[in-house]
Order: C-alpha cells, then sequence, then structure tokens
C-alpha cells in the first residue's frame, strides 16, 4: 500500500488567485515534456486531488455478481439486465449496488454488442422507466432521504429518457447512490464504515460521499465489461450535479472509462474553485461537509493554496474523451468557470496527440456536435436551469458517436 502522500509537502502559496497550479509541471518545477512524463504527472494529481479534495477511496476489492435476471420492458424494446453487485470480503449486511442495465432488444436479439451511458441516479433505478419489471431500489427512502417506492416508478423518465438512449443503439445502465451512501450527513451509513481500516492515505484524508458514490460507478465498470451485450471498451460515465461530480471523479480516475460526461457538475465538479463567485469551498463544505475529504474545507477563504483544481481533475481523462454540459441559466454551477477549467486542461489533449477543446465556444443548443466540429474534449450549453433532458443527452449521443465505433 503506497504511502507516498505523507510525503507530500504541504500547499504554500506560490501564485495569484487568477492562475492556476500548472498542470504540465512536476510538483517540483521540473516540465513535463512528454507522454511518459505525462503518466508520472498523472499520477502526482490524482494523488494530490485524492489527498486535498476527494480523499483516497479504498483499492479495487473483488466482486461478487449475482442474482441477474432479464426481463422486457418499454413495450419488448428494451431488455433489463439487473446484477447485485456485492463485496467479497464484506459481511452479507453490507450494502451491495442493484445495477440496472437496459439494452436494445434489436441488439440484443441479434447478437450485437452496444455501448453503454452509465447513469448515476439518486430516485432510484425504477424511477429511471415507468415499468413494473424494474426493482424498486429504495435505499433513499429507508434511510429517510428522497425515493418513495412504487410512487417513483418513471418519475425521472424525462430526464434519462432510456427510450431515446436505446433508440441511437446505446444501452443505458444505472445504480442509485443510496446504495452506496444515502447522502444523509451521516458517516455511519453506507459502505464507508466497512473499509475504515483499508484506506490508503493519513487521516484527514479519508474518501468523501463524492468519492464513495465514484467508487461504486467503478464497481459498476467491473460488473458490466464482462457482459456480452456491452462493448467494454465504450462504456461513458454521466451524472447530473452532485452525480455530475461522482461521474466525472469516477471516469478521471478510471482509464477503462471509454468517454466523461459531467453535466452540470459545479463546485467539486468541472467549475473552478479559484476565481469562482457562485458556490465556494465553504459553502459546499458546511452544506454537505461529507462529500469531501476533512481536508478540502481547510481551503475555504484561501483557495490560492489548493495545489489542485478543476482542471487537474479533467485532465485526468486525457486523451479519452470528455464531454462537459452546462445550463446557460445554472448560474450556481457556475458554467464559465467550468469552460474555463476544460480550456485549462486542454494543453494535456494535445500533449499526448489528441485534438483539444478548438475556438468555437462553447458549443450551443442546436450546433452540430460531429467530426467535424469536435475534437476529444467539449463544452456544451443549452438554455436551460439545473436539469437534465433530452437536449443534453442527444448532445453527449452525438459526441460518444464521434469517438466509439457506432451506436
Ligand atoms: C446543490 C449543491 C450543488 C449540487 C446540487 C445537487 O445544492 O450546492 O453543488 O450538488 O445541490 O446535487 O443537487
Amino acid at each position: 500500500m503506497s504511502r507516498d502522500d505523507d510525503e507530500l509537502p504541504p500547499p504554500s502559496r506560490c501564485r495569484p488567485t487568477d492562475e492556476l497550479p500548472p498542470l504540465l509541471e512536476f510538483r517540483d518545477g521540473s516540465p513535463v515534456e512528454t507522454a511518459a512524463d505525462w503518466r508520472e504527472r498523472r499520477a502526482e494529481l490524482r494523488r494530490s486531488l485524492r489527498h486535498y479534495v476527494y480523499g483516497y477511496a479504498p483499492d479495487p476489492p473483488e466482486i461478487e455478481t449475482a442474482t441477474e435476471r432479464t426481463a422486457d420492458v418499454l413495450d419488448g424494446a428494451a431488455t433489463l439486465v439487473e446484477t447485485e453487485i456485492a463485496f467479497a470480503a464484506l459481511p452479507a449486511d453490507a450494502p451491495s449496488i442493484t445495477l440496472a442495465v437496459f439494452l436494445p432488444s434489436d441488439a440484443v436479439d441479434a447478437g450485437r454488442s452496444v455501448p453503454v451511458l452509465l447513469g448515476l441516479n439518486w430516485r432510484g433505478n425504477h424511477a429511471a422507466v415507468d415499468d413494473p419489471a424494474v426493482t424498486i431500489t429504495d435505499t433513499a427512502r429507508e434511510h429517510g432521504g428522497r425515493g418513495d417506492g412504487a410512487a417513483e416508478r418513471g418519475v425521472a423518465a424525462d430526464y434519462w429518457c432510456v427510450d431515446q438512449i436505446l433508440s441511437r443503439g446505446y444501452g443505458f445502465a444505472t445504480y442509485q447512490l443510496a446504495d452506496v451512501d444515502p447522502d444523509s450527513g451521516d458517516p455511519a451509513d453506507g459502505i464507508r464504515p466497512y473499509y475504515d481500516d483499508d484506506l490508503p492515505g493519513p487521516p484527514g484524508t479519508e474518501w468523501g460521499v463524492l468519492a464513495a458514490w465514484a467508487w461504486g460507478l467503478q464497481r459498476c465498470v467491473d460488473a458490466l465489461r464482462p457482459m456480452e451485450a456491452v462493448r467494454a471498451g465504450e462504456i461513458a460515465v454521466l451524472g447530473h450535479s452532485r452525480c455530475g461530480k461522482a461521474a466525472l471523479l469516477a471516469g478521471a480516475t478510471d482509464e477503462r472509462v471509454g468517454l466523461v460526461a459531467p453535466h452540470q457538475s459545479g463546485t467539486g465538479g468541472t467549475a473552478l474553485d479559484r476565481d469562482n463567485d457562485q458556490e465556494g469551498i465553504g459553502d459546499i463544505t458546511g452544506m454537505f461537509p461529507g462529500w469531501f475529504a476533512d481536508t478540502y474545507a481547510a481551503f475555504d477563504g484561501q483557495v490560492d493554496r489548493l495545489p489542485v483544481d478543476s482542471h487537474s481533475l479533467a485532465a485526468l481523462v486525457a486523451p479519452r474523451p470528455l464531454i462537459d454540459t452546462a445550463g446557460a441559466r445554472d448560474y450556481w454551477t457556475n458554467p464559465g468557470r467550468a469552460l474555463d477549467a476544460v480550456r485549462a486542461a486542454e494543453p494535456v489533449w494535445e500533449l499526448l496527440g489528441a485534438e483539444g477543446i478548438g475556438d468555437d465556444l462553447p458549443l450551443y443548443g442546436d450546433d452540430a456536435i460531429g467530426d467535424e466540429t469536435v475534437g476529444s474534449l467539449c463544452h456544451y450549453r443549452r438554455e436551460t436551469g439545473h436539469t437534465l433532458n433530452e437536449g443534453y443527452l442527444d448532445a453527449v449521443l452525438d459526441f460518444a458517436d464521434v469517438h466509439f465505433d457506432g451506436g
């Protein structure tokens, strides 16, 4: 187990607040000039992000997948596969993840594998489509959170637009965040207490809720990759708001993820902490004290001392495709500072030989997303407030069409 992080020096005030910590420079000041250098720099940044912001998650555990079943849903358009993901080393009463995978039935019938959008949901798998075949995942309700069992069936149908995803030739996979952590504010809830003794960082850097949800998404990737109907290299992670933060973290820190699509992820997601006049570090750690490692809150009021920022997290995705989607009227998530982060990360894509974000930005509304208009980085907006809808999903699928072999 690496304890390298004990050796990280304390953050030091070295740059004015309007500058971002450099990406293509090692902590000791030496330049990052080659793809091989970047591998090392990437590891350094990943450690810093875990150390100062999100906390250290446990190493990937051995998973046990069980109780898989299939059913026809959405009037036969989709084949539903539900898989229970349990953790071999944990006691039987420990949390498990119920992963629901909706596959286009025509592809399943023809024996074709498909790319998959893996989304993190907070209202329950059964909220994503209105179909009695979907198991009600109501862990949030048990913990007094959001979600209301059967009454919630299909309530997020216009949000996830599963039928639209399937009609584009993609599968949709999802788990409810409460399976891993119910977001109750009580650190004794969820999966984290089971790993208290297995965390690789020093005290104060234990994983927060966002890292736990991200870890859950990565366990879903473990379970999805061996599935015959899934193209293992074409799994995209997606999430909105707090789920967007977790999706970005999951995709950035797991190179098996083929495409990363944080939506309106804001502070703790793509929006920079520096010069962010919307949700500050004090706001988010005050409102959601469990979401981050304890170290992060200490940077409230002295953000210029934070050795990383959201551009560092975005850069971990390179050279894989990243689409950041934002609502033009969703001020709290600060779309401007999200775009700045993506722009600041662009040199890493370029160093690795991938096409960056280009000049015509941001892409808006009906702007075409295709081979001619996007590289491996994209920032896209629609005229909305804080929501996910079919317009955003179309943009993500258009972007995925560019980068995946075919939807
Ligand atoms: C807000 C929070 C955001 C975002 C959002 C959500 O209150 O300030 O950072 O996480 O909640 O997830 O709904």
